[in-house]
């Protein structure tokens, strides 16, 4: 690529530019996009379904129509982010078959089961929480359609993070068993939610460039410790406690000290082997499937209409 036109992309990006979908770019730059916006896209459709798991069995009608807000909320933001990612040349057929052949990720989180209601407010409080911290600073990211997708995005995602911690309240303070429960989703969810993140600073292999690029703001590590120090006082309140021993606040940081999560356990998840990867993939291949008659409606409505046009 010409250094000179390098160095001008790069000067537009100091310079807080915002690029566009017309601009002219790197191909680094294009690819990298498309495999974070892609895959930031997979995960809100995969992410449906740990909560649509729960649709129906949601404890009152309240907490239902809730939920299933929530959850269609999450199709939305895959719908705004495909449509980022189409602006870069790949299509929202090409991206869903790479999802479904296992070629692009989606995160890690959405391979745990969710097995009791109080995952619902978990979820909610730990997973949206995260994505939250996490897409913020991305409102201000260097793309102009990602960053633009990220601002409608956030204001949902306030909303999901409150009706997880307005689940865990009313378990942490109800019967024991409730409590229990709260405990024990707070206990399967914690690092899980710390993976979201994506690996230590040492082991990430995208974020120099990415952040040179300000198509990412901030370092893994950073995000994950914004994170803890949020959360914690969070998990205080409700009067459970964070499954970490070696958790202390730390006054010389400004920020408290935890256990790093088990990357091992991390890489395996991403590499397809997570608790639940087959089946996620399952699902979406047959969402896929049972929706070819759709595909095929459509496509031949549309070439009828086509020909009645040219006779
Ligand atoms: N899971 O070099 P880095 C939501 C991969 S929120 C799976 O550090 P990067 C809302 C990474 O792709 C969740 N893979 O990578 C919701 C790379 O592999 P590759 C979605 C992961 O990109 C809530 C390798 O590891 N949010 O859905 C993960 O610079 C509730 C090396 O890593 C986003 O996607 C992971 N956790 O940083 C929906 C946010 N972490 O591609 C429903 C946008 C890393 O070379 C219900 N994305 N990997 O094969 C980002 O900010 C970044 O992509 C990171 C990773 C921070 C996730």
């Amino acid at each position: 690529e010409d250094p000179e036109k390098l160095a001008a992309f790069q000067a537009r990006i100091d310079a807080g530019e915002k690029i566009e979908p017309k601009d002219w770019m790197p191909e680094g730059y294009r690819k990298t996009l498309i495999r974070q916006i892609g895959q930031h896209a997979h995960s809100e459709i995969v992410g449906q379904l740990p909560e649509g798991n729960w649709i129906t069995r949601a404890p009152t009608l309240e907490r239902k129509a809730i939920l299933l807000a929530k959850v269609q909320d999450e199709a939305g933001h895959g719908l705004y982010l495909y449509c980022a990612a189409e602006t870069l040349g790949v299509s929202r057929d090409e991206l869903t078959e790479m999802l479904l052949d296992g070629r692009m990720k989606y995160s890690s989180i959405f391979n745990y089961p969710t097995l009791t209601w109080a995952d619902m407010g978990a979820v909610g409080w730990l997973v949206d929480g995260a994505a939250i911290m996490n897409q913020v600073p991305l409102q201000r990211t260097s793309y102009g359609p990602y960053s633009r997708a990220m601002i409608r995005i956030c204001k949902e995602e306030s909303f999901h993070q409150r009706q997880g911690y307005s689940i865990m309240m009313k378990m942490a303070q109800g019967t024991p068993v409730q409590k229990k429960m709260a405990q024990d989703a707070l206990n399967r969810f914690w690092y899980p939610s710390l993976m979201m993140f994506g690996p230590s600073d040492k082991d990430s292999v995208h974020s120099a460039q990415s952040m040179k690029w300000k198509i990412k703001m901030n370092t893994n590590d950073d995000l994950r410790q914004k994170f803890v120090d949020q959360t914690v006082p969070q998990a205080e309140f409700l009067g459970l406690t964070v499954p970490d021993e070696t958790l202390r606040w730390n006054e010389d940081k400004g920020g408290y000290d935890f256990a790093e999560p088990d990357w091992s356990e991390f890489f395996d998840v991403i590499q397809g082997n997570g608790p639940c990867n087959t089946e996620r993939l399952a699902a979406r291949n047959k969402a896929w499937d049972d929706g070819a008659w759709v595909r095929e409606g459509l496509m031949a409505h549309a070439a009828k209409k086509r020909a009645a046009k040219l006779a």
